[in-house]
Parts: structure tokens; sequence; C-alpha cells
């Protein structure tokens, strides 16, 4: 059976702004989707590039004094530096600068012009330079542009007028009977209902007097082609349009990515050139929301802007990658702000997908020295395994359907199936009994095995962590088993004797004491409420609880330390017999005491209170009888539970 083919686009950026967030997050978002897709088994192409044509980029260049070609190669080439450190494996980086895509534009022109679906007209209109386009009556407000907040000129030019209307009740019916044609739905409402209005032709030329930097008309020496006519067609030209097998083979899976800032253009004007000129259309068309920074629009004159190379070094590559896809509901605007970022890295990343990997890892090496042992086939554990086909079978499905953050939430659930079944199984109790080492095999296979599905899945979403963890589960990455999902998505594939290797931390915390530090130059405005990182940084890892020897105690005796009102001294059974001093005597009368079940830390270093040796301390709870007497209640425990029992 043939492959599945998948093009997956990002929008070409403008070059008259350096990269910031925004622009990472849909490279990143394409970037993951189009490993995912090869991760599914499918045949993918990847394109991202630069945008380099129009009078944006000519007064941009005026600013710098400098020709625009000058000017456009620098800001392109910061974007292509961008991209490695991100870890963006796109296939190619295309400027409609490129040759190719000079000639792709001219013939698609002189296609459409041939088929009568170009003209020439005179036309007055309101233009906005920001927009690079005129715009009609009721597109302003206070008779500005929306977006620029300038008056439009008015202006009267002879140019070239692209019929779109013509194709306006194709689109309509192509939108009603593809429901996937843009997602996600609101945006594909968004879409139908600007259709729902008479659509008028588009200006696709820019007489020469007045711009000079595009691509020629090839019927017209005298005007250059529009911005957004030229830059759409990049989409064509990046897989060889309009000869060789590699455009029909791409095109029939292409995708396109963007934010909802432009969706008109690639909703409306794209698919009506296409049927101008002949060509498919597009499958699908994905929409995302904005980055606000602290819940404010990101912009130069705020001084808010984040680029991604900061982000980079403040969180670490792949941190930002889960944080975007995790915190972002594709579609949704969302807000940036360093403090979710951090909370996020700790709790998610370091506590629970770090501490499962190094817990595992280091159990192994502990008990079975480094090396996967076999598990005992008479004892498989069926709820983890098919908790780990639940993962996967939600992972694919969120992930195809952009729902990114969806996909990510089933992986954790898993994480956290892992992390109970350690619990649960105490490999370090089954290691103190000899007869229970085929158990105890069993137990750390599963975990080695759960390590290698996690780091299949996470490979599109964190790809140098994925490489660490299969580092450390000393599978090589180009096995079988994490090539595809096919290939390795089944349970029970890592291979018993497998030598393993110890690794550093998958995710180091990240001090936010030492980060507000380093950014002070930077400040930042902290969203009101978020405690996350505050919570994040009182939390502590699974090792940590772990280590705390929380047990249930009978209490058989209680009399009043002689010369104190506070303490009173308990005899205990846990189930060993001991003695603790509490500051209870407040609160409780000794006699009420004697056959209470209680909790106590069992592993408190023994101190002397009051000239009495206190083994362990018991667990209360504070709180205020009346206005301003201080009590305490015993955390006690139902009858019926036997002393010694570890609370867990
Ligand atoms: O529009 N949040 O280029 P552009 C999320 N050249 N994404 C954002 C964002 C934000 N705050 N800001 C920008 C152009 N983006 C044209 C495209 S395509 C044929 C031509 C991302 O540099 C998002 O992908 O203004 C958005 O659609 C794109 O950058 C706009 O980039």
């Amino acid at each position: 059976m043939s492959k599945k083919t998948t093009y997956i686009t990002t929008p070409i950026y403008y070059v008259n702004a350096q990269p910031h967030l925004g622009h990472a997050y849909s490279t990143v978002v394409a970037d993951t989707y189009s490993r995912f897709c090869k991760l599914r088994g499918d045949d993918v192409r990847f394109q991202t590039g630069t945008d380099e044509h129009g009078d944006k980029i000519v007064e941009a260049a005026a600013k710098e004094d400098v020709e625009p070609h000058q000017y456009v190669d620098r800001i392109s080439a910061m974007f292509r530096d961008t991209w490695p450190p991100l870890d963006i494996d796109y296939d190619r980086f295309i400027r409609t600068t490129d040759e190719d895509h000079v000639a792709v534009v001219k013939h698609i022109l002189q296609t459409v012009y041939e088929g009568g679906d170009i003209y020439f007209d005179e036309y007055s209109g309101l233009y906005c330079t920001g927009c690079e386009r005129f715009l009609i009556e009721r597109e302003l407000v206070d008779g500005k542009c929306p977006d620029h907040l300038v008056e439009p000129k008015e202006i009267t030019e002879q140019n070239y007028f692209f019929r779109m209307s013509r194709y306006q009740e194709q689109l309509i019916e192509h939108i009603k009977n593809n429901p996937q044609f843009v997602s996600p739905e609101r945006y594909r409402n968004e879409v139908l209902s600007f259709l729902s209005d008479p659509l008028e032709d588009l200006c696709i030329s820019r007489p020469t007097s007045r711009l000079n930097w595009g691509i020629r008309l090839p019927f017209d020496d005298n005007y250059v082609t529009y911005v957004w006519f030229d830059a759409l067609i990049n989409y064509l030209t990046g897989i060889g349009y309009p000869k060789g097998g590699k455009f029909e083979h791409y095109w029939a899976g292409a995708e396109h990515l963007i934010a909802k800032d432009i969706l008109k253009p690639h909703a409306i004007y794209w698919p009506t050139m296409l049927m101008a000129a002949g060509v498919p259309l597009y499958q699908k068309l994905h929409v995302h929301g904005y980055w606000n920074v602290d819940e404010t629009k990101m912009s130069k004159s705020l001084g808010n802007v984040i680029r991604p190379s900061q982000l980079v070094e403040d969180y670490g590559v792949d941190t930002f990658r889960y944080f975007s896809l995790r915190e972002m509901s594709f579609g949704l605007d969302a807000s940036f702000n360093s403090t979710a970022v951090i909370a996020r890295n700790n709790a998610d990343l370091a506590n629970d997908l770090g501490n499962l990997f190094s817990r595992s890892v280091s159990m192994i090496d502990k008990y079975c020295e480094l090396v996967l042992p076999k598990p005992d086939s008479a004892e498989a554990d069926d709820h983890l395994q098919k908790a780990s086909e639940e993962m996967i079978s939600a992972y694919i499905v969120h992930m195809g359907d952009f729902k990114f953050h969806l996909g990510l939430q089933a992986v954790w659930e898993f994480v956290g199936a892992a992390n109970r079944y350690i619990v649960q199984n105490e490999p370090w109790s089954l290691a103190k009994d000899e007869t229970m080492k085929p158990r105890l095999h069993t137990v750390l296979y599963n975990l080695g095995e759960s390590l290698r599905l996690l780091a299949l899945l996470l490979k599109p979403v964190m790809p140098q962590t994925a490489e660490k963890m299969m580092s450390g589960l000393g599978i090589d990455p180009a096995s079988k088993i994490m090539q595809t999902l096919e290939q390795g998505g089944a349970w029970g594939l890592s291979i018993p004797g497998t030598r393993m290797s110890r690794v550093a931390n998958l995710f180091p915390r990240i001090d936010t004491k030492k980060q507000s530090d380093d950014r002070k130059e930077r400040p930042k405005k902290a969203k009101k409420g978020d405690n996350s990182a505050k919570k994040a940084e009182s939390q502590i890892s699974f090792e940590q609880f772990k280590d705390i020897d929380l047990r249930v105690a009978k209490i058989i005796s209680a009399e009043r330390v002689e010369k104190s009102n506070k303490l009173l001294k308990l005899t205990v059974l846990a189930p060993e017999e001991r003695t603790i001093v509490s500051g209870i005597a407040g609160s409780h009368r000794p006699e009420d005491l004697v056959g209470e079940k209680v909790i106590i830390v069992a592993n408190l270093k023994p101190a002397k209170l009051m000239g009495i040796l206190s083994e362990g301390m018991v667990l209360t709870a504070e709180f205020k009888d009346g206005d301003t007497n201080e009590r305490l209640s015993l955390a006690t425990v139902a009858a019926a539970v036997e002393p010694g029992t570890k609370i867990a």
C-alpha cells in the first residue's frame, strides 16, 4: 500500500520585522505535525520561508538606508538562522525572491490572464500601506484602518484585477461540502459569513511608478504583482509546480497552517486563484489564535516582543516546544508568561516525566545492573498495557486534528499511570524478597517499556528529550521499533537484556528566583492570581515524598509531661512500641487518647523533648476554637486499620 502524503506549510513570514514568539509557535506547530505524520507513517514534506516583496519591505529597507535586496537577504537569513535552535526540520526554506518562484508566479499570471480572469480597469479606492491593499468602507473604524490606525489614502489608478467574484459560489459549495477545508469550525463559519456578501474582484498589480520592488507582470512590464498574489503561490513553487511528479505527489496532501490574521487571503484569495489557474484546491487550512504576552498584545512599541533565541536561552528548546503546544488550545488566543512556562517545566516535565524516567532507570540500575530484565510471562500487568493503548489511540486522533493540548494530556495521563504503578508495586520492597524476583523483573520491564512508548510519542514534540530517553534506555533511534507508530506502538517490543545507561536529568527544575534576577532588565507583568510557579516551587518530587515514612500508630498510653502545659508523652504501636512526645496537651485529655489510631512520621530523627526521647511525630491539623484559642486535631484513621500500616 502506498503511503499517505502530507505537505505541511507555514506562512512565509514578512521580512519587515524580526522573528518573534508568534512565528516560532507556527513553525514549531508545523514541525511537530510534520514529525507526527512521519511517525504515523506518512510521506511528509514541510515548507517554510520568507515573503520579501511589497511596499512594506521597501519602507523598511529605506529606513535602514539600504537597497531592498540587501535588506531582504539580511532579515531572511535571520529567519533561517532562527529555526535550527528550535529543532525545526524543514525540507525547503523558500524565498519569494527565489528564481524558481518568480518563474512560477509569472506562469500562473499568464495562465489566469489567458483564461480571461484578469482584466485591466481604472480604480479609485482607499489604500492602506500597512495592509498593502485597498480597503472597503465597511472595513474602516472611525475612518481608519483598524489594524494600522491610520487613515487610508485615496488613490486612483489603472490596474489589473483578478475576477475573484466569478468563483464565489464554487468556493461556498466547496467549503460546505468539505467540513475539514477550514478548521477549527469558528474560522470556517467566519469565512462563510464573509462569503454571504458579494465578493469583489481583487486588484493584483501595482504600477512600477509607485512600487518597483516585486515580480513584473508577464503581460505588462509597467506593473509588478500584488504581494499576496505573489506570496500565496510559494506553496506551489516549493514542490516543483507545474512540472514533475513531486508536485502532484505532495499537492494531493497539502495542508496550510496560519494564524487568524491571514485567514481571508488563505481561505478566499488562494482557493479562487487555484480555481482560476486550474489547480486542485489544497486539502486543509488550519488556523490558530494569537499569542499575547502577559495578557497584552505583543508589540514593538510596548517593548514586549519575545524573541525565539531568548525562549531557548531562558527555558530550553523542549520546554518551550512542550509549553506552547500544551498551553494553547489550537484556534484560541493564549497568554504567554514566564511564570506559566516555569510551572509547566517544573511540574509536568521535571516532576512527572523526569522523575518517572530517572527513578525507573535508577531502579533497573540498582536491582538489575542497568540491564532490562526479562518479564515473567505469567505476571503480565494488563492495566498498564491497556493504559498505553488508550494513550496511543487518543494521541493519534488529537495530534492528527491539531488538538495538540489534548494529545499531550493523553500522554500525561499515562505518565501518571506509570508513576502510580511504581507506588502500587513498590519495587524496593519486592527487591528485599528473593522469591519476588520474577515479579520485580516484570515490574521493571513494564516501566522500561512504558518509557520506550513515551519516548516514541514525545519525539515529534520534544525531539531532544526523546533522544536522551532512547539513549538512557539503550535503544538505537534508528531501530525499527522507534521509527513509526505502526512498527513500534505495540506493547512488549523492548528487548530484555538491553544494556541501558544513566543519563543526566531530563529536565532540571527552573529556579523562579534566579529567572527573575536574570530577567530584571526585561521586567514582566505577573499575571494576576497566577500562583502556578509558586505552587511548582513548593512541590516535592515523588522521590522526596517516598522518603517520608508515614504510618498508622495505635496509642496504648498517654500522660502529661511534668512541668509542661503543652506536651503529652504517648506510647504507641507502629507496629513496634515507641515513645512520641507531642504538643497536644492543650487540645486533648490523655485519657481520651488511648485506643486512637493516629498517623505518625515514623522515620523522623529522634529528639529529646523535656528530657524524653521522642521517636517520631504525630500529625495534627491546627484550627481555631472561637476567636483566639488555637487548637489541634489529631489526624486519625478508621479502627480497622492495623497499627504499622504504611500511608501511601
Ligand atoms: O502575514 N501569535 O507574514 P507575517 C501567533 N507574509 N502567531 C503569530 C503572531 C502571534 N502574536 N504573530 C505572528 C504574513 N504570527 C505574510 C504571510 S503567507 C503566503 C504570507 C504568525 O510575518 C502567524 O503564523 O505577518 C501569522 O499568521 C504569521 O506569523 C504572520 O506572519
